[in-house]
């Protein structure tokens, strides 16, 4: 059985310079002490550590005091942390949990991307439905959460990059997306998979705010890309549910590709037989591809790609790789 990630030991080697601090120190102070504590070299390795000694509180089914840690928010709140999947490696630290949950793009609540988790509190992500349509055996609205319960939950750390030149690593909990496939039974017609967004205006200001989007966002996936061994639907990060603003109940995750393939706040999966349109394609055609798979040498029409940076330091580049290293799974995909 896989066991959870030592974080404090994966993290060791942060290095976040005093400018680097400086520079977030409105945003750190704001964020309390805590976080503070966690962006010093060893206070980041204590910060993880003690992420770790609650998660194995939590995963103590005899220990009682489990109420110690977070509340049980949702029905699934119970199956986090899952077991890690030790195939999938790094070539790099992870993230720290308060980079990752607080440095979003997520364009149904703001641009900025700083200010998105503090604009997801009206969102509501229960009850939640997820249809399943198109070329199926089994068309279906499912709760999200008898869903998940039918999958099987495994904890995998990938690099993760937006198309923006930002990057990050982090510890995803999700499902193989093969797993729900298989469940939908998908018939011969079906040759890609289409996603669709949640479409909430009253409690996504960004939705009425920018209206020349073509809301609810959508995207989308061949049947091979989708099936790939990488390809995640995901329910959590860092051990716990997904907070809203990372996309919960359920997004999907394909680490070689530029992020925005992974559409966050599902609720519709639809099995399709002709390539669909996505929303980023359908604002600008000549920059966001339908493959838009991660490659140093083709650069977006308005910048480089060449050269990415961790969050939250800018300042250090890191050269790009491509499929974003995970070629030896995707690239015969592309030949
Ligand atoms: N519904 C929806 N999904 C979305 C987006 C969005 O604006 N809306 N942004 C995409 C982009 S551009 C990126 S880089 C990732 C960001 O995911 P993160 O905030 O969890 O890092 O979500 C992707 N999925
Ligand atoms: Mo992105």
């Amino acid at each position: 059985m896989p066991v959870r990630p030592n974080w404090s030991r994966a993290t060791d080697g942060v290095e976040v310079t005093p400018e680097e601090v400086f520079a977030n120190r409105r945003r750190f102070l704001k964020a309390g002490l805590a976080t503070i504590a966690a962006i010093g070299g060893s206070g980041l390795a204590l910060h993880l550590a003690g992420q770790q000694a609650r998660a194995d509180d939590d995963a103590d089914a005899d220990n009682n005091d489990a109420a110690e840690g977070e509340p049980q928010t949702t029905p699934t709140s119970d199956l986090y942390p899952a077991p890690l999947n030790e195939a999938y490696t790094l070539d790099r630290d992870l993230s720290a949990e308060t980079d990752a949950t607080r440095y979003n793009n997520f364009y149904e609540f703001t641009t900025d991307k700083t200010e998105v988790w503090k604009k997801v509190d009206k969102f509501e992500i229960r009850p939640w439905t997820v249809e399943i349509a198109g070329h199926v055996k089994e068309a279906k609205t499912w709760d999200i959460d008898d869903l998940i319960k039918r999958m099987d939950l495994e904890e995998r750390t990938y690099r993760f990059r937006c198309v923006e030149t930002w990057a990050m690593a982090v510890p995803w909990t999700g499902f193989p997306l093969k797993q729900l496939i298989d469940l939908c039974e998908p018939t011969g017609q079906a040759k890609y998979i289409r996603f669709v967004s949640f479409n909430k205006p009253d409690q996504a200001p960004g939705m009425v705010e920018y209206d020349w989007y073509n809301w609810p966002y959508y995207e989308g996936l061949s049947m091979a890309e989708a099936a790939n061994e990488l390809t995640l639907g995901v329910t959590g990060i860092y051990g716990k549910e997904l907070p809203k603003q990372n996309g919960a109940p359920l997004r999907v995750i394909t680490p070689w590709k530029y992020g925005y393939k992974s559409p966050k706040s599902i609720v519709k999966i639809e099995f399709v037989s002709e390539q669909p349109a996505t929303f980023w394609n359908d604002a600008n055609p000549d920059e966001y591809s339908f493959e838009s798979n991660v490659d140093p040498d083709v650069p977006h029409p308005r910048w480089s790609q060449a050269h990415e940076w961790m969050i939250p330091d800018r300042t250090k580049k890191i050269k790009t790789q491509k499929y974003n290293g995970y070629g030896e799974y995707v690239a015969d995909l592309y030949e």
